[in-house]
C-alpha cells in the first residue's frame, strides 16, 4: 500500500494525517478539536480514541500485539465478519471471519462544521478474500471521531441471492483494574456460556467479572454501561440495532497461553462486543444492504 498516494488523496491538515505505523503498517491518524484516533487500514480497525476532556484512551492495545499478515491486530475495535467465532461450516477458515486480516481500501476522508472527522473504508469482494466466501458484496466501514466515536458497518448484498452474515465489534475497552469494573445493562438477560459447553444461564445481577467470562448475551438493551471506578469514568455503549452481545475477559490463565497478551494484560481490559452473533443471523436479500451501528463515549462516573 503506497502511503505517499494515501496522503496525496486522503490527508486533510492538520487533522487528518496518514502515517506508516509499525511494520509499515498504514495508519490513519486524527486530531481534531474534539479527540484524537487512530485506524489501522489492515483489519479496518479502530486502535485508539480518546476526547481531549480524557486522560486515558477508551481502547485497550495489546503492546505485544503482532503486527503481520495473516494476524489480527490484538487490542482496540476488530470487526469480526462474515461470522462471529469459529467457521460456521467447520471448513477452518479463521476465527471470526477474514476481514480483521486483511487490508481495507480508504474510501474517503472528510470533516464536517461540528469539527468531526469521518472516515470511510471499503472492503470490496474483489480484494482478498476466503476463497470459500462466494457472496457478491461490499462491506463499508464508516469511522466518526467526534466527542463520541461512532461506527457503522454496512453490509451489501451485490449479488442476486440472499446470504447472511453474524458480525461484531470486538471491541476491548481499557479498564483501570478489572476489579473495580461493572458491567450494566445485562441484568435479566440470557446468556450462553462459552466455558460451560454453550449452556443457558441467566443474568440476575449487573456483571462484575471476577474469572474468565466468556459470554453471548441475547435480548441485550440498546445502552450498555461500563462503570469503570479505578479510571473514575463510565463507558457507555448505544446499540440501536443489535440485540446480541458477548462479554469476554480471558482472566489470568488464557491471558498466559496468548502470545499477543502480557500475562497480567486482563486486569486492563474487558471487551463488550455489540452485533448479531450466533443465533442473531442477518440476512441480506439481494440488492439490500443492513447496517451495524454503534456508539461510544466516555462519561464521568458521578453523572
Ligand atoms: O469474543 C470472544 C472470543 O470469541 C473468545 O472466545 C476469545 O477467544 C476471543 O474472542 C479472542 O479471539 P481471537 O480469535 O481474537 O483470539
Amino acid at each position: 500500500m503506497n502511503i505517499e498516494h494515501l496522503k496525496d488523496h486522503f490527508a486533510i491538515a492538520p487533522q487528518v494525517e496518514i502515517i506508516s505505523g509499525p511494520n509499515g503498517f498504514p495508519f490513519i491518524k486524527i486530531n481534531n478539536q474534539h479527540a484524537s484516533a487512530l485506524i489501522s487500514l489492515y483489519g479496518g480497525q479502530v486502535l485508539s480514541f480518546k476526547p481531549h476532556t480524557e486522560q486515558e484512551d477508551l481502547l485497550f492495545l495489546s503492546p505485544l500485539s503482532l503486527y503481520a499478515d495473516g494476524k489480527a491486530i490484538r487490542g482496540g475495535i476488530p470487526v469480526c465478519w462474515p461470522w462471529f467465532g469459529p467457521d460456521p461450516k467447520g471448513l477452518n477458515r479463521p476465527n471470526h471471519g477474514f476481514v480483521r486480516n486483511h487490508y481495507w481500501q480508504l474510501a474517503a476522508t472528510s470533516t464536517d462544521s461540528t469539527g468531526q472527522s469521518k472516515i470511510s473504508l471499503l472492503f470490496k469482494e474483489t480484494l482478498k478474500q476466503e476463497n470459500t466466501w462466494r457472496q457478491p458484496f461490499n462491506l463499508l466501514l464508516d469511522v466518526t471521531v467526534g466527542k463520541t466515536l461512532r461506527l457503522t458497518l454496512t453490509t451489501c448484498n451485490t449479488g442476486d441471492k440472499p446470504f447472511s452474515v453474524t458480525q461484531a465489534f470486538h471491541s476491548y475497552f481499557r479498564v483501570g483494574d478489572i476489579n473495580a469494573v461493572k458491567i450494566m445493562g445485562l441484568k435479566g438477560c440470557d446468556y450462553y456460556d462459552k466455558l460451560q459447553q454453550g449452556m443457558l444461564n441467566s443474568q440476575t445481577e449487573d456483571l462484575v467479572v471476577i474469572e474468565e467470562v466468556d459470554r453471548i448475551y441475547t435480548h441485550v438493551n440498546n445502552d450498555l454501561t461500563i462503570l469503570d471506578k479505578a479510571l473514575q469514568r463510565r463507558i457507555h455503549i448505544r446499540v440501536p440495532n443489535t440485540n446480541t452481545a458477548v462479554v469476554w475477559n480471558p482472566w489470568l490463565t488464557t491471558s498466559q497461553k496468548m502470545a499477543d497478551l502480557e500475562d497480567d494484560a486482563y486486569r486492563r481490559f474487558v471487551c463488550v462486543e455489540a452485533g448479531n452473533i450466533a443465533f442473531d443471523l442477518i440476512q441480506i436479500p439481494p440488492n439490500n444492504s443492513y447496517t451495524l451501528d454503534v456508539e461510544y463515549s466516555i462519561l464521568p462516573c458521578s453523572l
